[in-house]
């Protein structure tokens, strides 16, 4: 069986970008690989969280993997820092990664662009750690949304150059991207990512928002004056995105939504779009309601860690031999 592996940081309370373009398909494919999701704490903090809220965050969100049908019976679930390796490896790794294809990751280069001040040397090197989360454990496949293709191709990129300098060590992974979904976009300003640091709230929905303030967010979302339902992302990216996210929920091809939408006002399909992620989110936060003070997140992360531990410490040992660092047989 082929291995997969994601992760989500969750910087913020997990959004219907993190469910559509990640969550809901690591899902799907636990039923086919053999799937590894862990919690990205330490990538977390390559930008300062509160601690009281990183907690809850973190906590939330592991509640939330299980409640949107992750299954710990036949996925890995767990904590990046309890799996010290991974950062071992991490560390060996920044040394294996050149600071020219640091510079390049665009999302640094849009944080840099951000927050002019304070960006921390971790923010800086995590493209080298996320190599790291992936390459400790031979993942095949990575899911991912559209924003992290990149970064799984640095990871392409260490593996064959450690392969090639030592012996072939690391499995090279290879992204997949959604066709539909992959990046779904701010409902205020559609042209930018839909983001859990979203700093209005309004262009973001979170997966714990309350039903009516998600209702509320959709129908206000922005559109345009061409009073036409139909997909073109250059000139009606606020439909195009509503569509994206009615289809990624209800499984109807976008073509069809068009089609039963035309001649139709926006109204009606916001209202339309908005039962669909109503209707997702009701479910979703009714099972977190009977995970979150269950006790059964602890049993998740013990488990998902003994079981990451193993592997990842003998894919760290079989590094540092190649390396030369490990002295004993
Ligand atoms: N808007 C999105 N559309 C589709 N996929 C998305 N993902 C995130 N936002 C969207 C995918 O979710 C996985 C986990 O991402 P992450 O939360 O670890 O990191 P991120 O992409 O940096 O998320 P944010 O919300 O934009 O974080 P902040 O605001 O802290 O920078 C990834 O597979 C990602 O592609």
């Amino acid at each position: 069986m082929k291995r997969m592996l994601s992760g989500i940081k969750p910087t913020g309370q997990l959004t219907l970008g993190n469910y559509i373009g990640a969550l809901r398909n690591f899902v799907k494919y636990q039923d086919d690989y053999e799937m590894f999701v862990f919690i990205a704490n330490l990538h977390c903090v390559t930008v300062y969280q509160d601690p009281k809220e990183l907690r809850k965050n973190l906590k939330d969100a592991i509640a939330l993997y299980l409640a949107c049908g992750l299954d710990p019976e036949k996925s890995t679930i767990f904590l990046q820092s309890d799996v010290m390796e991974q950062a071992q490896l991490g560390f060996l790794l920044t040394c294996t990664t050149y600071m020219g294809e640091l510079n390049r990751m665009t999302q640094f280069k849009d944080k840099l662009a951000k927050q002019e001040k304070n960006i921390t040397a971790g923010l800086y090197v995590y493209p080298s750690l996320m190599a790291a989360d992936i390459l400790a454990y031979d993942a095949d496949y990575v899911p991912v949304g559209d924003d992290q293709k990149q970064h799984v191709e640095l990871a392409r990129d260490l593996a064959e150059r450690f392969n090639n300098r030592y012996s072939p060590t690391f499995t090279v992974p290879e992204p997949l991207v959604a066709k539909v979904g992959a990046r779904i976009m701010s409902l205020t300003e559609p042209t930018k990512k839909m983001s859990k640091s979203d700093e209005t709230n309004k262009g973001c929905i979170y997966l714990l928002d309350e039903i009516p303030v998600a209702r509320k967010k959709i129908m206000g979302a922005v559109t345009d004056m061409l009073a036409k339902v139909q997909y073109d992302k250059v000139n009606q990216p606020g439909i195009s995105n509503l569509l994206e996210i009615m289809s990624s929920l209800s499984g109807e091809p976008i073509e069809d939504i068009c089609a039963r939408f035309e001649g139709k006002g926006y109204g009606e399909f916001k209202k339309a779009v908005a039962d669909v992620v109503c209707d997702t989110l009701q479910q979703i936060q009714d099972r977190y309601h009977e995970i979150i003070n269950s006790g059964q997140i602890d049993k998740v992360l013990e488990d998902g860690a003994n079981k990451a531990r193993y592997i990842a410490h003998k894919k760290l040992m079989k590094v540092q031999k190649k390396i030369g660092i490990e002295i004993r047989k």
